[in-house]
């Protein structure tokens, strides 16, 4: 068997130019909602009394379940019937959020769409009935944010050629090449023409494959011009992006894309012991530090067994709307910040033909209302606060520039203070 074609990662580094004009709205975007939904959540990830997992959607896996006993526990009780694809969308666009990428399939094997190719799905096997994957692709179109897919292409725990069931012995064994021909290849087709503008497919998680198999699987991609993937096909293979899981990296890799996706609990799966939610200062300062690296923020919610999201995740997506109303403009479309370790914050940046606009992202308001910018040498043109636009003095030392500050911080997470300098900065 062939490994995963190294040529796939070859093309992508000669078509890095082209992509520029295909990554322009990513780029821009800055922050998406990742959604991590199944028959898993139908019991909040408990199976007969017990929580086998730290991740709700691994429950099948942890457990043992065999796929007979799942049907029964979970798919058989998915009605998630206060499901509202409207409400659901409006409140990540609320949240400042620009995509949302969802769970089509998981390792589990089920498909939250109407398959055509297997009845193991939402439309044919749950109570609900429902495609939810259609309600939120025309949710999404109308309310414009761009609509992706997640999609488990290698571990499947329910076709008998899908990698990863070793626990259920009633499963007759077919070659992974017939899962992805009769299954993944056509359900993938499926959701990239049929699902109206698909903007990403979100691939998870790479393993070894023949090369035939990588290449049906990545040839789908080509039916939606301007597609985004991630870098979980293959082992070698690139994608568009880099994928980091739950941690956000010291540095931003040079000349790459990137996404840091992350729950915003514990579990990515709805699952009803968790109780891990990050709180609201925590989440607004990592979208600031992942953008001052210049990244992508893909935070994860996780809906219930009823369709909707405990009142802890809705409360934290409107407190980031809150403060996006106000600072949107220092995190869509900025790149990373021209400086090091910042004692009291971060910092992101724009470049126009003549000048910069630094955004100074001010976590720890100086005692003293004086906030150095270090090394920063560029004639200042103008500095104000972002909240109400109060004008600031600054002043030019060796050191740096120093910005004047109120003596009260306008936000106590993070308040941006923009300065707009003559020239570029690196
Ligand atoms: C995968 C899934 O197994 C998990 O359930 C969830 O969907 C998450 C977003 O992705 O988990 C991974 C995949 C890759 C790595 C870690 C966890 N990795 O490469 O470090």
């Amino acid at each position: 068997l062939l490994m995963a074609s190294p040529l796939a990662a070859q093309e992508h580094v000669e078509n890095q130019h082209a992509d520029d004009a295909k990554m322009a709205w990513w780029r821009e975007a800055k922050f998406g909602m990742f959604v991590h939904w199944g028959v898993y959540s139908a019991t909040g990830g408990e199976f007969r009394g017990k929580m086998p997992t730290n991740s709700a959607e691994w429950m099948m896996n942890k457990a043992q379940i065999p796929i007979a006993d799942y049907k029964v526990e979970n798919v058989d009780k998915f009605n998630p019937t206060q499901f509202n694809a409207k409400t659901f969308v409006g409140l990540a666009k609320e949240a400042g959020m620009k995509y949302l990428v969802i769970t089509a399939k998981h390792h589990d094997g089920f498909a939250m769409f109407h398959s055509t190719s297997s009845p193991y799905n939402v439309v044919d096997a749950t109570p609900f009935k429902r495609d939810v994957m259609k309600e939120l692709a025309e949710a999404c179109q109308e309310q414009g944010i761009r609509f992706g897919f997640y999609y488990s292409q290698c571990q499947d725990w329910h076709h008998p050629g899908g990698m990863g069931n070793g626990w259920d012995k009633t499963i007759k064994r077919v070659s992974f090449d017939e899962y992805v021909q009769e299954k993944a290849a056509p359900e993938i087709k499926q959701l990239l023409t049929e699902y109206g503008p698909i903007a990403i497919f979100w691939w998870d998680t790479p393993r070894d494959m023949s090369k035939e198999a990588f290449d049906s699987l990545h040839s789908s991609t080509n039916l939606q011009p301007g597609i985004i993937t991630n870098d979980r096909l293959g082992k070698e293979y690139r994608g568009d992006h880099k994928t980091f899981e739950r941690h956000i990296p010291r540095k931003g890799p040079v000349g790459a894309d990137w996404e840091v996706c992350m729950p915003i609990s514990g579990s990515w799966g709805y699952k009803k012991s968790d109780r891990d939610f990050k709180s609201i200062e925590t989440l607004i300062r990592n979208l600031v530090d992942i953008a001052s690296k210049g990244g992508n923020y893909l935070l994860n919610v996780s809906p219930t067994g009823e369709g909707t999201l405990l009142p802890q995740a809705t409360e934290r997506l409107k407190a980031m709307g809150q403060w996006m109303k106000v600072n949107s403009e220092s995190i869509y479309g900025s790149t990373a910040s021209p400086f090091g370790k910042l004692d009291w914050g971060r910092c992101t940046k724009k470049e126009f033909a003549n000048g910069s606009t630094l955004y100074l992202h001010v976590f720890d308001w100086p005692k003293d209302g004086k906030l150095l910018v270090p090394g920063l040498n560029n004639k200042v043109e103008q500095a104000y606060l972002m909240d109400g636009w109060q004008a600031l003095e600054t002043s030019s030392a060796d050191a740096g520039v120093t910005v004047s500050l109120p003596a009260e911080a306008p936000d106590k997470i993070a308040s941006v203070v923009v300065v707009k300098v003559h020239g570029k900065l690196d």
